[in-house]
């Protein structure tokens, strides 16, 4: 009766820690293809360098980006929106290599996605001090479809909260590795993350890096 030995035990398959309705962090997922992504990033951010963009108020946010695959996020004085011009270079943002696509569908897949298929990858920078605001993301046309966030490099406090911006927020660490599917009810929850630690990472120095996978049209 092998079925019994097996039973409760995830032995065939990553562990899926739900975080709340819609959020499932499958921890260290990304761990096999950390020097791989690394280099990928390179090559993307070499194309279209990292920059600190401005919001529609002004603010120079300290979180650092670039994008690619067929869309990128943007914001500046006029608003947010995804374009699939780099602002900053007038050329297409750096196609996503298959390597990333694989990774945030194999991702989806486990958290019940199937048919995930992302068009764009915001990359987001991260330095000691560096934060996220709390927000929703809602740029997207199709709020069915999840965000595939994976972390690289120093861990972070991530705040996850409700429907509404005063909802009371929930703390936890995503580390090195982690990838975290964000669908259903957690879709447009607000969000955001605390200001960076320092620390020195094995691989990626005083540094955070979290790209985000979306489906923007
Ligand atoms: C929950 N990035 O790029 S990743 C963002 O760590 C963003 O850089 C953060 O929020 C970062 O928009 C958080 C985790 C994440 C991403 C998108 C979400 C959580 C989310 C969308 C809906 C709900
Ligand atoms: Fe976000």
């Amino acid at each position: 009766m092998t079925a019994d030995l097996f039973d409760g035990l995830d032995v065939a398959g990553p562990a899926r820690e739900p975080l709340a309705p819609g959020a499932v962090l499958l921890r260290g997922f990304a761990r096999p293809y950390d020097n791989e992504l690394i280099t990928a990033i390179e090559a993307i951010a070499a194309q279209a360098p990292f920059r600190r963009m401005v919001t529609p108020g002004g603010h120079q946010m300290s979180v650092a980006m670039t994008s690619c695959g067929s869309l990128g996020w943007v914001t500046d004085r006029s608003g947010y929106r995804y374009d699939a011009c780099d602002p900053d270079t007038g050329r297409p943002w750096p196609a996503m290599p298959p390597l990333l696509r694989r990774l945030a569908e194999q991702a989806a897949s486990e958290a019940g996605f199937a048919d995930f298929a992302p068009d764009a990858c915001l990359i987001n920078r991260y330095e000691p001090g560096a934060k996220m605001s709390l927000h929703q993301d809602r740029d997207e046309r199709d709020i069915g479809a999840p965000i595939v966030s994976v972390s690289l490099g120093l861990p972070a406090t991530f705040l996850f909260g409700g429907l509404k911006r005063t909802d009371k927020t929930q703390r936890y660490r995503l580390a090195h590795g982690d990838v975290v599917v964000w669908g259903g009810p957690a879709r447009l929850a607000f969000h955001g993350v605390a200001p960076l630690a320092d620390g020195e990472h094995g691989l990626l120095g005083r540094q955070r890096i979290n790209l985000t996978f979306r489906r923007a049209r």
